[in-house]
């Protein structure tokens, strides 16, 4: 059976979760408790250099990172990722986009903001991370007017991996009210078969509210 090396506050390895949910697929959860360091064992490195949730480990030992590597991984063969290499690639270009500009900039400031450690930030940090949240509402308020989903017009691993983070604006700070195409996005998402509701808020880990090791 599947492992998932996960850390359940991580919108990271809620996308994994996600797809795992929408293909019925079973899986064993091995907990990684990040902020107190296991992630940085020697062990763990062996999994994934990065020291990063979320990881798998397949029924032959090999390992795989990066959350949206694994989605890559997960959904081939299925309706989650087109056959077609226009399309797939299409898929591709969105998921680049989540990670530079969803994750690491929605997904950043939604972990200070519910750790706490958004105090401990300068005023300048805070600001450009804001500013690259509100262009890239923008960007998706924009394309998410012509299309139902953000590839194309069927849901992909694309729109997991957005949602993940871009969803979780409101945790982050950041106002969804001027986005009203991305809002009804949202609610598409929400309703596809398999959808996974349940998150959880760093609040759960008494240690989430320490800075990474
Ligand atoms: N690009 C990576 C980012 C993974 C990531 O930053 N995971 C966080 C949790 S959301 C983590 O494990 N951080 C621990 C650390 O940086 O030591 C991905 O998409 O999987």
């Amino acid at each position: 059976m599947l492992t998932l090396f996960d850390y359940l506050p991580s919108q990271n390895a809620w996308k994994v979760r996600l797809l795992l949910n929408h293909l019925g697929r079973p899986y064993r959860t091995m907990a990684v408790s990040i902020f107190e360091g296991e992630g940085r064992t020697e062990v763990f490195r062996r999994i994934n250099p990065t020291s990063t949730v979320p990881a798998i480990r397949l029924d032959d030992g090999r390992v795989l990172a990066e959350s949206n590597a694994i989605l890559a991984y997960l959904a081939e063969g299925t309706p989650y990722l087109p056959a077609d290499p226009f399309e797939r690639a299409k898929v591709q270009q969105w998921l680049h986009f989540e990670q530079e500009r969803v994750e690491s900039v929605i997904g950043s400031l939604r972990h200070w903001t519910m750790t706490g450690k958004l105090a401990h930030r300068s005023a300048e940090t805070i600001e450009a991370k804001r500013s690259a949240a509100t262009r890239s509402l923008d960007i998706l308020e924009s394309e998410l007017s012509t299309r139902p989903f953000i590839a194309d017009d069927r849901y992909s691993i694309a729109d997991m991996a957005i949602f993940a983070y871009a969803s979780r604006a409101g945790e982050a700070g950041l106002s969804l009210e001027a986005y009203p195409h991305f809002r009804e996005w949202i609610a598409r998402v929400e309703a596809q078969p398999g959808f996974l509701a349940t998150m959880h808020p760093y609040a759960i880990d008494p240690h989430s509210a320490e800075e990474l090791p």
